[in-house]
C-alpha cells in the first residue's frame, strides 16, 4: 500500500507558464474541477503577487469554507514577513514558503551565507505557525544543493514548525536513480513528510516523481498538461496513470482527466500536443495495419490500458500503413459490405496515393463506389 497524494499546482506553477494569466473567475472553476477530480491539495497561488491572484485565494478559501470544495488549500509564500501575513490574513489552510539554499541561489539571489538562510527559514517558518497555519517549506534548487546542508535546513524547518518539507528539482536535472536514493536517506529525518516538485527540464519529471514516491515522498506536485516555468513540471494526467499502473493508486477521479485538460488548454491558450501522453488526440489512436490487427484482436497488444480507464475512446486512422483487417472493420463498421476482393482493391488504391494523410470514411466511399461500381450507402 502505497500512500501518495496529488499537489495540484496549475494555479500556482502553471500561471508561471509564459503567456498563461488565468482571470479571478477561471481561478475558481479551476478550483471546483481540482476538487471533483480529487487532488489532495491545490497550490492557489502566491498572494503576494498581484491583487487578482489574491483576490481568486480569497473566493477559494472561501468555497473551501463553506463546504464546496474539499482539497487543503496552500498559499505560495518568500520568506519574508510581508508575504506571510499577506498569506495567513486569507486562512490558507497551509503556507507555503520557499527559499533557495544552493550556493548558486544563496550567491545570485539572497547574497546570504549558509548560516544566515538558516536564521531567515527559521524566522519565517515560525512567523507563519504563529498565524495558525500550517507550513510546507520548500527547499528551492535542493537538488542542487549540499547534501548536508539540505540535512541542516530540513531539521530547521522542522524544528521551527513545518510538518512538510518541499525537495524542488528547480531546473530538473535529476534522473530516477538519483531521487530515489535521495528521498530515501532523507526519509530517515523524522517529524517531516515530503513533496517532491520536479520540473521537466530534461523530461525526467514523471520518472523522479514515481522514484520520489518509492523513496518515501508522500506528495507529488503537478500541474494539469504539465504547465509551469519553462517547459513546465510533471503533468498529472500522466503521473496520475503512472502511479494507476505500476501501484494500482488511484490518486483521481482517472475518467475525469479529459475534461480538466481541456478546461486548462482553454483557459491557458497552450493546446497540448496530438502525442501528449493520456489527454492528447493521438493517445489510443493507431495507425500501421499489424498494430490494428492486434487491437482489433486484443487491444492489449498496443494499448498499455484501456483508454476507458481514462475517458477516452480508441480508434485508427487509415492511410498508406492500413491492412485488410482495419478496412474490413471500417467499412462494417459503416454498415457497407465488400467482398474480399473489392476490399484488395480499395486497399490498392490507398496504398498507390503515398500522400495522403487521413482518410476519412466519405474518401473511403468513394474509392469503394469507384471500384465496385456501386451506390453504396452507408449506416446512418
Ligand atoms: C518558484 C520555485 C519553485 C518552488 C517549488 C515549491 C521551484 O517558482 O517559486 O514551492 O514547491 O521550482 O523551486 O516552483
Ligand atoms: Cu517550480
Amino acid at each position: 500500500f502505497l500512500k501518495v497524494g496529488i499537489l495540484d499546482s496549475t494555479l500556482r506553477e502553471g500561471e508561471q507558464t509564459p503567456g498563461v494569466v488565468f482571470t479571478t473567475e477561471q481561478r475558481v472553476e479551476i478550483a471546483k474541477a481540482l476538487s471533483e477530480l480529487g487532488v489532495s491539495m491545490i497550490e492557489a497561488g502566491h498572494p503576494a503577487v498581484s491583487p487578482d491572484i489574491y483576490e481568486g485565494i480569497k473566493r477559494i478559501v472561501k468555497l473551501k469554507k463553506e463546504g464546496e470544495i474539499t482539497p487543503e488549500i496552500v498559499g505560495h509564500s518568500r520568506a519574508v514577513k510581508k508575504d506571510i501575513e499577506i498569506a495567513a490574513e486569507l486562512e490558507v489552510d497551509r503556507i507555503a514558503i520557499f527559499y533557495g539554499i544552493s550556493d548558486i541561489h544563496l550567491k545570485a539571489k539572497t547574497g546570504k551565507t549558509r548560516e544566515e538562510a538558516l536564521n531567515i527559514i527559521a524566522e519565517a517558518v515560525s512567523y507563519a505557525k504563529e498565524h495558525g497555519a500550517k507550513v510546507r517549506f520548500t527547499a528551492e534548487d535542493a537538488t542542487r544543493a549540499d547534501l548536508e546542508y539540505l540535512t541542516q535546513v530540513i531539521k530547521t524547518a522542522r524544528d521551527a514548525g513545518a510538518d512538510r518539507i518541499g525537495i524542488a528539482d528547480t531546473v530538473g536535472i535529476l534522473y530516477p536513480a538519483k531521487t530515489r536514493e535521495l528521498f530515501s536517506y532523507l526519509s530517515k529525518i523524522p517529524g517531516v513528510e515530503y513533496d517532491i516538485h520536479a520540473h521537466n527540464d530534461l523530461g525526467l519529471a514523471v520518472a523522479n516523481s514515481l522514484a520520489a514516491v518509492e523513496g518515501g515522498a508522500t506528495i507529488i506536485h503537478a500541474t494539469v498538461n504539465g504547465l509551469g516555468e519553462r517547459v513546465g513540471i510533471t503533468p498529472l494526467q500522466v503521473i496520475a496513470a503512472a502511479l494507476k499502473y505500476h501501484f494500482n493508486v488511484e490518486v483521481v477521479k482517472l475518467e475525469l482527466l479529459p475534461k480538466i485538460s481541456s478546461l486548462i488548454e482553454k483557459y491557458s491558450g497552450i493546446p497540448t500536443p496530438p502525442n501528449f501522453p493520456i489527454t492528447g488526440d493521438y493517445a489510443f489512436l493507431h495507425k500501421a495495419g499489424i498494430h490494428v490487427q492486434g487491437i482489433l484482436n486484443d487491444p492489449r497488444t498496443y494499448e498499455f490500458m484501456p483508454p476507458e480507464t481514462f475517458g477516452r475512446n480508441r480508434d485508427y486512422v487509415i492511410d498508406k500503413y492500413t491492412g485488410k483487417h482495419a478496412l474490413k472493420d471500417r467499412f462494417e463498421r459503416l454498415g457497407v459490405s465488400l467482398s474480399e476482393e473489392e476490399l484488395e482493391q480499395v486497399l490498392a488504391k490507398i496504398k498507390s496515393n503515398p500522400n495522403v494523410r487521413f482518410y476519412r470514411d466519405v474518401d473511403l466511399l468513394e474509392i469503394a463506389e469507384e471500384v465496385t461500381g456501386r451506390v453504396l450507402k452507408p449506416r446512418p
